[in-house]
C-alpha cells in the first residue's frame, strides 16, 4: 500500500481544529489531529510546507520507521509544534492501518484491558452557589467524576470560569488579541479549602473531585495547598507548578500526601523522565495529539506503568474529535489507565467530525468501527473557516504577567 494523497482540513465550527487526512492507493483514508490551540496555522504551515511532500510514497504500515524519520530526521526536536504535526501523522496512520485490518484501533494496541473508560467533567463557578450547581448538571449528565474550579473573591476573571457577554455566551477571545485575565495567588490560596469543604458537604466523600492549579503557584505555595486540601481527598492537584522544571516536585511531593497530576503542555518522554523514575508524580496527563501520536504516548505510559503512575490524557474541548477518538481508544487498551478528561463538543462540532465513541453513565466507549472511528464532512468543515483566536493572558493585579 501506498500513500497517494496528504492534506489538511482547517475548520472552526465555533472552534478551530486542524486535521490531517491522508489517502492510500487502496482508497483507504486515515484521520490525524493536528490541533494546537492558539498556534493552529504555525502546525499547518509545519506539516504542509515540510512534511506531507514527504509522506506520499511511503507505506502507511511503517509507523514506527516513519515516525523515527519524521521526528530525528528533521533534526530539530521536540515542541509543541513540531510533536502536533508528528501526532497527526501517527493517528492517521495507526487508521489507516486499523482499517486495513478491518479493527478498531485499540485491537490492535493489545486489545480491551478493561470494559470501559471513566471520564471526569468540568464544573465551573463564578461562586461556590453556581459551582454546586454546576456539579450537579454533571451528575445529571452522567459524569462520575468532576473537576473543580472557581471564582475567586476580589478577582475579576478566573482559569475555568468563562468570561460571559450581555447574553451570558462564553467569551474566549477577542478577534485576534487575547483577553486578558487578573490574579492573586494569596487570595486563590485561601479560597480554594473553603470550595472543597463546601463541595464535600454537599455532595459526600465519595466523589472524585479533581482541581487544576494551572501553572500559577510557586513550589512551597503548590506543597501548602496540598497540605491544606487533604482533609477533602481530592483525587489530584493538576498543574500546580510550572513543570519546566521537574525538580520543582520534589519539593512538593515531600510536603504533602495529596495526589499530583501534570504533562497537558508536555511534548515528549524528556519532559517526564525524572517526575517518573524518581516518583514525583500520579498522573501523566499528556495528549495523543500534543505528545507525537499514539506511538510515543504508548511507550511513556508502559514506562510510567512500571513506576505505578496511571494515564490521564488533557481532554479539553479544543482536542478534536479526532484526537479524543485516539485517546479512548489507548485508554481502552493500557493497563496503567487512570482516568480520561471528557468535555465533549458543541453540536456543530459533532456534526463536522462524526464519530464512533459514545459517552454514557459518566464512561467512553471507542465503538467498534474500524480504525479510531471518525468520519470528517469537508463541505461541512469548509463553510466553518479558521478564525484568530487564543486562550486568555494572565496579569497580576499591579499589571506583572504572569503564568495562566
Ligand atoms: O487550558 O485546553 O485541563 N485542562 C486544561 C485546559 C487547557 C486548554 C489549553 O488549550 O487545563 O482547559
Ligand atoms: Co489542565
Amino acid at each position: 500500500m501506498k500513500i497517494v494523497d496528504a492534506k489538511l482540513v482547517v475548520t472552526s465550527p465555533g472552534r478551530n481544529f486542524v486535521t490531517l487526512k491522508l489517502t492510500t492507493d487502496e482508497g483507504l483514508t486515515g484521520l490525524g489531529d493536528a490541533t494546537l490551540n492558539g498556534r493552529e496555522l504555525a502546525v499547518v504551515s509545519y506539516l504542509d510546507d515540510h512534511v506531507l511532500p514527504l509522506l506520499v510514497g511511503l507505506d502507511p504500515h511503517r509507523i514506527e520507521d516513519t515516525w523515527q524519520y519524521l521526528y530525528r530526521g528533521a533534526y530539530w526536536r521536540r515542541g509543541p509544534v513540531t510533536m502536533a504535526a508528528l501526532a497527526a501523522v501517527d493517528v492517521a496512520l495507526w487508521d489507516i492501518k486499523a482499517k486495513a485490518a478491518g479493527l478498531p484501533l485499540y485491537q490492535l494496541l493489545g486489545g480491551a484491558s478493561r470494559d470501559r473508560v471513566r471520564a471526569y467533567g468540568h464544573a465551573n463557578g463564578a461562586g461556590v452557589p453556581e459551582l454546586l450547581d454546576s456539579v450537579r448538571a454533571r451528575l445529571a449528565e452522567g459524569y462520575q467524576a468532576v473537576r473543580i474550579q472557581t471564582g475567586v473573591p476580589g478577582l475579576k476573571a478566573v482559569y475555568g470560569v468563562h468570561t460571559t457577554d450581555e447574553h451570558g455566551a462564553a467569551v474566549l477571545h477577542q478577534g485576534a488579541r487575547p483577553l486578558v485575565e487578573d490574579w492573586d495567588t494569596d487570595a486563590y490560596l485561601r479560597h480554594v479549602p473553603a470550595v472543597f469543604e463546601a463541595v464535600r458537604a454537599e455532595f459526600g466523600d465519595e466523589l472524585p473531585l479533581l482541581h487544576d492549579a494551572h501553572h500559577r503557584l510557586t513550589p512551597i505555595q503548590a506543597a501548602r495547598l496540598g497540605k491544606d486540601l487533604e482533609p477533602y481527598r481530592p483525587f489530584w492537584l493538576e498543574d500546580c507548578t510550572p513543570a519546566e522544571n521537574q525538580d520543582a516536585f520534589r519539593l512538593i511531593r515531600h510536603h504533602t500526601t495529596t495526589p499530583l497530576a501534570v504533562g497537558e503542555v508536555f511534548n515528549s518522554f524528556h519532559d517526564y523522565q525524572s517526575l517518573i523514575t524518581e516518583r514525583l508524580i500520579d498522573y501523566a496527563r499528556s495528549a495523543v495529539t500534543h505528545f507525537g501520536g499514539v506511538t510515543p504516548l504508548r511507550k511513556l505510559f508502559d514506562f510510567a506503568a512500571q513506576y505505578q503512575i496511571k494515564s490521564a490524557m488533557h481532554g479539553p474541548e479544543d482536542i478534536s474529535p479526532v484526537g479524543m477518538a485516539a485517546a479512548v481508544h489507548l485508554d481502552l487498551a493500557v493497563h496503567n489507565f487512570g482516568i480520561q478528561e471528557y468535555s465533549g463538543h458543541s453540536a456543530l462540532t459533532e456534526e463536522v467530525f462524526r464519530h464512533a465513541y459514545t459517552f454514557t453513565d459518566g464512561h467512553l466507549y471507542p465503538g467498534e468501527a474500524p480504525g479510531i472511528g471518525v468520519e470528517l464532512d469537508e463541505e461541512l468543515a469548509a463553510a466553518h473557516p479558521y478564525a484568530p483566536a487564543y486562550l486568555p493572558v494572565n496579569r497580576l493585579q499591579d499589571g506583572t504577567v504572569h503564568d495562566w
